[in-house]
């Protein structure tokens, strides 16, 4: 039926329900078909085809699905260590927890919640479920993180016999009778738009922004839309008066770049909607890692750390030159008798800090410096995606923020003067004994 559409189908007359998949003749708030209030009407809906989807209160939404029980309870997952929220159900989020929330406040605020810790290997093979589910849709699937993805549909409306909207559409019908979990979608012509998109009307949403209106769009929103833009570069950009998106479409590039740099583009280009990057299948590198065997092997703690640090730095430089972040440290250690072991522990948000990756490698490594004797020894990051969103300043970490700037300073002085101008205390005159003499790297 879709498939003998005219092409010229770019009517705002024209839409379908997100429920039946009936398409609908005329702009009505409900379905013709079934009368359900989900339907969808826009002039570009079936010209689209670059779309970003995300599952739901993703590590939350899996956990109802296990325990109906829970499907109308306000639901938390986080605990452990840092006790910070790792994700909430949206009926706890009404009630004002939030990600990355220190735990004791989300009890503050949603006292009767329920508190689930993380159960990783499941949100895993959901996700992994999901992503299956994507690219039996198109080739074309690009995974952002756990429960993320872009999608370029384009020229796939022969295959499916409808286009790209509807085949979204189904899509979130059948994760959700096949998965028991939600996810939204955003539909747009380019990567940044189409996941402003899916975040625009979560959860269980729909939502498309076509070129027509993307720079009338975005005229309105804060700067803090904008790939990249966090909160300590909103604040500078605060500094200078500039609190939405349409302040900087009225100013020149040159400007933008005299005072911002190479953010300064992208502040430029952006803020017009215009973002030429490709969806790339998932088959490019999966993390960045740093790896060195030493002339003769190290069993003490001590022997290890300073190597680690400098490992750490190599991995955090080739992060920030490519502009991701992974969540996963990777700790690899290979003993004397040719054994691997590799330990990894997920952090709460992705970072390309060398920092966070070393004092995470570092507590990997203290259980495994039980006399053992090494002869490698690697640390890497994986679960990568862009950096946009990577190191947050930690609500509980205070001093986490500091050591995100002294690095950020760090950088620009090796930036300026080559890498081995600044040294911090752990590489600095490492001696004699902490040699990576060969550094065969991965
Ligand atoms: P998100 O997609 O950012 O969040 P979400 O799926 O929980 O909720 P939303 O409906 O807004 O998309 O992250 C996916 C999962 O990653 C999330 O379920 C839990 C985990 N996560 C953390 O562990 N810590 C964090 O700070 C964030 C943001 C996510
Ligand atoms: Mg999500
Ligand atoms: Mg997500």
């Amino acid at each position: 039926m879709f498939a003998s559409m005219p092409a010229a189908v770019n009517d705002p007359e024209h839409g379908f329900c997100r429920d039946c998949l009936a398409p609908q003749k005329v702009a009505r708030r409900r379905c013709e078909a079934c009368g359900s209030p989900r339907v969808v009407h826009h002039g570009e809906l079936y010209s689209l085809s670059l779309a970003h989807i995300d599952c739901d209160a993703f590590y939350a939404a899996v956990e109802k699905r296990d325990r109906p029980e829970l499907r109308d309870k306000p639901v938390i997952i986080g605990g452990g260590k840092r006790g910070v929220v790792s994700t909430a159900c949206y009926i706890a989020r009404i009630r004002g927890v939030r990600s990355a929330m220190p735990m004791f406040k989300a009890l503050e605020a949603c006292p009767d919640a329920i508190v689930i810790k993380p159960d990783m290997e499941k949100y895993v093979t959901v996700g992994r479920q999901v992503r299956a589910m994507m690219q039996a849709l198109t080739p074309l699937v690009e995974p952002i993180s756990i429960d993320e993805a872009f999608l370029d549909l384009a020229g796939t409306q022969k295959l499916h016999g409808r286009p790209p909207a509807l085949v979204l559409a189904s899509f979130a019908r059948q994760v959700e009778a096949e998965i028991g979990i939600t996810v939204s979608v955003g539909l747009s012509y380019c990567k940044f738009l189409a996941k402003v998109a899916s975040d625009f009307a979560k959860p269980r949403g729909f939502s498309v922004i076509g070129e027509a209106e993307a720079v009338s769009f975005l005229a309105g929103q804060p700067v803090t839309l904008i790939w990249g833009v966090g909160k300590a570069f909103a604040a500078t950009l605060a500094q200078d008066g500039i609190r939405t998106i349409g302040q900087l479409q009225t100013m020149e590039q040159d400007e933008l770049m005299r005072r911002y740099g190479s953010m300064g583009m992208r502040l430029y280009r952006l803020s017009r909607g215009m973002d030429d990057r490709q969806v790339h299948a998932d088959h490019d590198a999966k993390s960045v890692s740093a790896e060195t065997t030493f002339d003769t092997d190290l069993a003490t703690f001590e022997d290890l750390v300073p190597i680690l640090r400098a490992l750490s730095e190599k991995v955090s430089a080739r992060l920030k030159k490519s502009g991701i972040a992974g969540r996963t440290v990777v700790l690899k250690l290979k003993s004397a008798d040719f054994r691997i072991r590799t330990r990894n522990r997920q952090l709460p948000d992705a970072t390309r800090l060398a920092d966070r990756i070393f004092s995470t490698g570092l507590d990997l490594l203290r259980r495994e410096a039980d006399g053992t004797r090494y002869r490698l020894i690697g640390i890497g990051v994986s679960d990568l995606s862009d950096d946009g969103r990577a190191d947050p300043p930690d609500l509980v970490d205070v001093g986490s923020r500091k050591r995100a700037m002294a690095e950020g300073a760090i950088d620009a002085l090796r930036a300026k003067f080559g890498g081995k101008a600044v040294e911090t205390g752990y590489t600095f005159g490492r001696g004699s004994r902490g040699r990576p003499p060969r550094s065969d790297e991965s």
